[in-house]
Formats: structure tokens, C-alpha cells, sequence
């Protein structure tokens, strides 16, 4: 039998419109922008044998346990079927209405008392169809303890039945859906948004609702899913800063995930790169201690084109000293660079106490930092525990520590932006250390969120051409991602 992705089965389900975008009312009463229905899948035999082997490997990739394997009537009834035959695995029938003739049980198949059934399902939103059928088991003398579902609403179903004592193993989930068909364009940004709103705005258990034992929810606080959000629904978060949360939204608008690195001497050409990138990007990054003619004034209009092309200004500082000093460094002498930068970075060197003053400054303003977590330059110290440590600080000072600097992913809480720097459209170093990562590679493979590029940009002969590309490249690998995410 042909083992096919889960990727290649989402197409299909939506080739054969098990899957509709619409408006449609579901079992519960309520009305959803999308709409699966796997009942059609008996009339696809190919199709129905592949997601039956799907749902067969998810068991023994799990090492599930059990003595018999039951299906939730009707939809799911087949599905078992097939996979008990293939596999040789006894099954069980959950009648749903007990015949009024003969022996009246409510499940057919012989079974032993305290034998364990399986459960599986074809979709689930509340987890009720798979509750309603342990239950009928549970009569029978069955105990249940898992159950694998083909397509996941991520309504509450995993919460609400590990509240009843059954681990549900999904093996599609919503965002995956939606993630794999934008990415092949079969629904627009517009759809896959409206839905993935409806999800999070519709999640049908609430741990008041459970056993009533009063025992702690198993429900994951959103900062720990392992979902992929988009940088808008980031934004949206309850727990992000307000800053990340406009940058993330700028971010989306935009469709721009690219931070230019405006390394360059004079206040004017900085003016000028700020002016003709500005469309291209999200976040503008100076070094303004390299200006050999810097002014106030300059910061003026530097805040004006800001605002004029919607991007926010990023003063690449690195900040390293104590508490007192980072204050002074942040607030006054020449550059007062918290009266004109969104954001600001800093080494954890010193411990917290460098965030502390630097938050002193930044907070009342609405300011935000960046930690730096790891460095793109050769031999950078900046890794292991030191980057752990890093985010445990990070942790501890989230009203006012936005994001890193780093070279992947570190953390999965998604109110954090990671920004890493050395990207070049070729991978390779420039002689003095730096080592360059393509948009692809930073934006797909090491998860991070924002790429920062100077002279991938600076030294192109169309600096705004290679802006237009980088922020092209950029955003592709970030959907690309997204519809790689899995549940
Ligand atoms: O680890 C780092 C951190 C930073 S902020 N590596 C870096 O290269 N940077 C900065 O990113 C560096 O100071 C420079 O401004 C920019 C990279 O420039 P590029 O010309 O090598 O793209």
C-alpha cells in the first residue's frame, strides 16, 4: 500500500470537497467558515485507503496499547474497518441505538472485561462523538484510554477529553489544513485568516466545564502550543507587547519580514536608504555612533520617514555595562537614543540589571529591547546555556524584552520575535568573521521571524532592487513555513 504525506491527503480531501469554505452549520448549533465532511470519502477508495494507513501509522507510531479498536458511527466506522482487516486486529461495533430485538447490546464483537478499546474518529471539534461512544463502552465493561482523529478542529476536543481521561491523538490540524492549502493556493490569505480567527476565537471547552474535580486544566496556554501562528495572529496575542504586537502587524501588512541593516557613514545616505527601502521593510536598523555627521535634527527626519513608509526604527546599540550606566548610555550624551529608536538591543553579559535600566528608560516610552541570544559572527560565546539563559531573562523582563537576536529559534512562546542578522542571498563570511545564512534557510529552517540585511543590500547595484528581492524571498520562506507547521 502506497504511503502518501500528510500534505498530499490534505489536497486530496480538498480535491474531493471533504473540506469547504463557506458558511456552514456544525452539529453543535454553530456556524463555521469551513466546513469538513469526511462521509464522502466511501465514494473515494484510494483515497479512503490511504487515510485509513495514515491513521494506522499514527498508532504504532505512538505504540498505542489496546486489545480491539472501535470506530465512532458512521464516518469513522469504515475506517476502522479497513484497518482492522488489513492488520488483522479484532474490532468492535458501537451500535447507536440498541435493537429492540434479540440480545440488545449496545456494542457488537466479543471482548473481555476490562479489555481496552481503541477509539478512532474522523473528525473531531468538542470531542462529544468520541465521549458518547466511551461512554457506550465504558457500559460494556471496556475501558478507554486513547483515540486517533484524522482531522482536528482545535476547538477544545484534546482538552476536553484529556479532562475525561482520554489522550486524543490528532493527526491533522486545522492550521495545518489551512497552512498546506495556502501554500498551494487553493484559498486565499483572506480565508485561511478568517478561519484561523474563528478557531481561536471558538474554542469550545472551558476547564469550568470539566470532571468538576476542580483539578488544574490541561488546556496548554497559547504560548506553548506547538502550532505555527502568523505574525497576525502573534499580534493579537494576549500577552504580547504592544510593540512587537504593532510590529508584527506591520509585519503582515506589509508582507515584509526584512530589517535593513543601514550600515552606512552619512546622515544623508541613511536619509536617503530610509526614504526609496522604506515600502520594502519593516524595521530599520542603524548603527548611529557610525555617523560622522550625526544631528538631532537627522533623528527628526529619520521619525518622519518612519512614519511616512510605516516601519520602526531599530538602534543597534548592544548595550553592555551596568544597570546605571545603560541608563545614561540609553536616555542622554550626544545621541538620546530613546527618544527617537522603537528598539534597542543589549548583551545579557552584565545579568539583569542592564534590561532593568535600560526598562527604567524604555518602558515609559512604550520602547522595547532585543536580547542578543547568539551572534552570527565565527566563534561567537554566545551559545548553549548562555542562550538559555538568556531567554530565562528574557522570561523574567517580558514587559519590556521583546525578542533576540539569534541564529534560530529558541524559544516556541510566540510573543517573542526573533531577529537574526548575517543573511546574504548566498550562504558564506566576509573575511573578518561575519557568516552569512540564506532568507530561505534563518526564515524556514531555523524559525526565525525577521531577517536583517545589510550589505546583501548596501553593496547591490540597485540597492532598492535587492531590497525588493530580499523582502520577496523573505516572505516566501515564511509561507513556506507556515505550511510545513504541523499540529
Ligand atoms: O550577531 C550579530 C548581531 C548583529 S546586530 N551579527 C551581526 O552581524 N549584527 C549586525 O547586523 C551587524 O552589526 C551589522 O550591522 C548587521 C549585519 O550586516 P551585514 O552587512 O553583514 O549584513
Amino acid at each position: 500500500m502506497e504511503n502518501v504525506s500528510i500534505d498530499t491527503i490534505i489536497l486530496k480531501l480538498h480535491d474531493v470537497d471533504a473540506v469547504k469554505f463557506g458558511e456552514y452549520k456544525l452539529k453543535t448549533g454553530m456556524m463555521t467558515p469551513i466546513y469538513i465532511d469526511l462521509r464522502v470519502l466511501v465514494s473515494h477508495p484510494v483515497l479512503m485507503n490511504q487515510v485509513s494507513s495514515l491513521i494506522y501509522q499514527r498508532v504504532q507510531e505512538e505504540g498505542l496499547q489496546f486489545d480491539s479498536v472501535c470506530g465512532v458511527p458512521y464516518t469513522a466506522l469504515p475506517l476502522a474497518t479497513i484497518i482492522c482487516s488489513r492488520h488483522e486486529l479484532p474490532m468492535l461495533i458501537r451500535r447507536k441505538e440498541a435493537k429492540d430485538y434479540g440480545t440488545k447490546r449496545l456494542v457488537e464483537g466479543s471482548f473481555r472485561e476490562g479489555d481496552t478499546c481503541l477509539i478512532i474518529e474522523d473528525t473531531v471539534t468538542t470531542g462529544s462523538s468520541i465521549q458518547e461512544t466511551a461512554e457506550v463502552l465504558y457500559k460494556g465493561g471496556l475501558k478507554v484510554t486513547d483515540a486517533v482523529v484524522l482531522m482536528d478542529r482545535e476547538q477544545g476536543g484534546v482538552d476536553m477529553l484529556a479532562s475525561q481521561g482520554i489522550k486524543l491523538h490528532p493527526i491533522i490540524s486545522m492550521f495545518k489544513l489551512l497552512n498546506v492549502l495556502l501554500a498551494a493556493e487553493r484559498i486565499d490569505t483572506k480565508t485561511a485568516q478568517s478561519v484561523r480567527e474563528f478557531i481561536l476565537d471558538n474554542n469550545t471547552f472551558s476547564p469550568k466545564e470539566d470532571n468538576g474535580n476542580g483539578g488544574p486544566s490541561t488546556k496548554k496556554p497559547c504560548m506553548e502550543q506547538n502550532v505555527e501562528l502568523s505574525y497576525a495572529e502573534r499580534a493579537k496575542l494576549p500577552n504580547v507587547h504592544p510593540l512587537a504586537s504593532k510590529l508584527l502587524k506591520t509585519m503582515e501588512e506589509k508582507q515584509s519580514n526584512l530589517c535593513v541593516s543601514a550600515d552606512v557613514t552619512s546622515s544623508e545616505e541613511l536619509l536617503q536608504l530610509a526614504d526609496s527601502l522604506g515600502p520594502n521593510i519593516c524595521l530599520l536598523k542603524t548603527h548611529v555612533d557610525i555617523l560622522k555627521d550625526y544631528t538631532a535634527a537627522f533623528c527628526q527626519k529619520l521619525q518622519a520617514l518612519a512614519e511616512k513608509h510605516n516601519f520602526l526604527i531599530f538602534e543597534d546599540r548592544k548595550f553592555a555595562d551596568i544597570g546605571n550606566t545603560v541608563k545614561h548610555q540609553y536616555e542622554g550624551g550626544l545621541y538620546q537614543i530613546s527618544s527617537w529608536s522603537h528598539i534597542v538591543n543589549a548583551h545579557a553579559v552584565p545579568g539583569p540589571g542592564v534590561v532593568k535600566g535600560l526598562s527604567a528608560v524604555g518602558k515609559p516610552l512604550g520602547r522595547g529591547c532585543l536580547l542578543i541570544a547568539q551572534m552570527s559572527s565565527q566563534g561567537s560565546l554566545a551559545t548553549g546555556e548562555y542562550t538559555q539563559a538568556v531567554l530565562k531573562m528574557s522570561e523574567e523582563h517580558s514587559d519590556f524584552v521583546i525578542g533576540f537576536i539569534c541564529g534560530s529559534k529558541i524559544t516556541k512562546r510566540p510573543e517573542f520575535i526573533h531577529m537574526t542578522p548575517g543573511v546574504q542571498m548566498q550562504a558564506g563570511g566576509d573575511g573578518l568573521g561575519q557568516q552569512y545564512s540564506t532568507p530561505e534557510e534563518v526564515l524556514c529552517n531555523k524559525g526565525s521571524d525577521v531577517i536583517i540585511v545589510g550589505r546583501g543590500i548596501l553593496e547591490a547595484p540597485d540597492r532598492l532592487k535587492a531590497a525588493e528581492s530580499y523582502r520577496k524571498s523573505g516572505w516566501k520562506a515564511y509561507t513556506k513555513r507556515l505550511g510545513q507547521s504541523g499540529q
